[in-house]
């Protein structure tokens, strides 16, 4: 397809974006000359701007040929860029978003079947939150009122196990006041006082508390190092409460 099959080739007009156009204009491979072996002929590598030289120009495990192949999803094709290991620059590579099916590791091109592959989908599993802030971009839980944690192995003694997780409010606007700043009334008689009123939002900030039930209680120096409460209750377990980190949302109402 290609008018000249030397590696050597210089295109006489690079096209800005690759996409059907350039695919048009720099033709999608077939060639004689094949350096790196992806299926492209180096003419049109050299035309499109990949390398001629390595079959995965930005290295995020597909190859330039299956990049600029387009993938017709959902009644319209959709077009990679083999220049950029992450097309959709929402923190996760496109080999990362690619199903197994097709050479990459998620487990299906569009979790949340809203119409839009990973790749060009900036909340795969359509949680509300977005791929870079999601530690689990690919499933979305269903709201629970309570989430049991067990370790399949024990720790050996001394030994520890850490965990992350996110949660999350079935309503998000129920976090509209996390570890933001507010105001206190002038109070001279209340539990809580506040009289000087130097300035606005300067007395009073709010974070959130998880909940837990836990078979062992933390140390005096973990506790106070995690700022780690105990509270009073009447179950066998001990009940303490934790500070949870705020996360930014990428998403808007996320
Ligand atoms: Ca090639
Ligand atoms: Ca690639
Ligand atoms: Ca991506
Ligand atoms: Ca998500």
């Amino acid at each position: 397809m290609a008018e000249s099959d030397t590696a050597s080739t210089a295109p006489a007009a690079r096209p800005a974006q690759i996409g059907p156009e350039a695919i048009r204009q720099c033709g999608d491979g077939e060639g004689s000359v094949d350096v790196d072996g992806d299926g492209l002929s180096d003419a049109t590598e050299n035309c499109l701007g990949t390398s001629p030289y390595e079959a995965d120009t930005d290295h995020d495990g597909l190859s330039d040929k299956a990049e600029i192949t387009p993938l017709n999803f959902g009644g319209q094709n959709w077009y990679s860029d083999p220049l950029s290991a992450d097309t959709n620059h929402d923190g996760l590579p496109d080999g990362t978003e690619w199903p197994t099916s097709a050479g990459g590791t998620a487990a299906s091109w569009d979790p949340d079947g809203d119409g839009v592959p990973n790749p060009w989908d900036a909340d795969n599993d359509g949680d509300g939150v977005a791929d870079r802030d999601d530690l689990s971009p690919f499933s979305a839980m269903t709201p629970q009122a309570s989430l049991n944690l067990r370790l399949w192995s024990q720790p050996s003694s001394g030994e520890y196990v850490y965990l992350t997780f996110q949660v999350r409010p079935a309503n998000p606007d129920h976090l509209r006041y996390g570890a933001v700043r507010l105001d206190w009334p002038h109070d001279e008689d209340g539990t809580i006082r506040d009289l000087e009123d130097a300035g606005p939002n300067d007395d009073v900030v709010i974070y959130p508390l998880l909940e837990v039930l836990a078979n062992t209680l933390p140390t005096e120096t973990e506790t106070a190092y995690y700022q780690i409460t105990h509270l009073p209750n009447t179950d066998p377990r001990d009940q303490i409460s934790i500070s949870l980190y705020l996360v930014p949302a990428a998403l808007a109402g996320g």
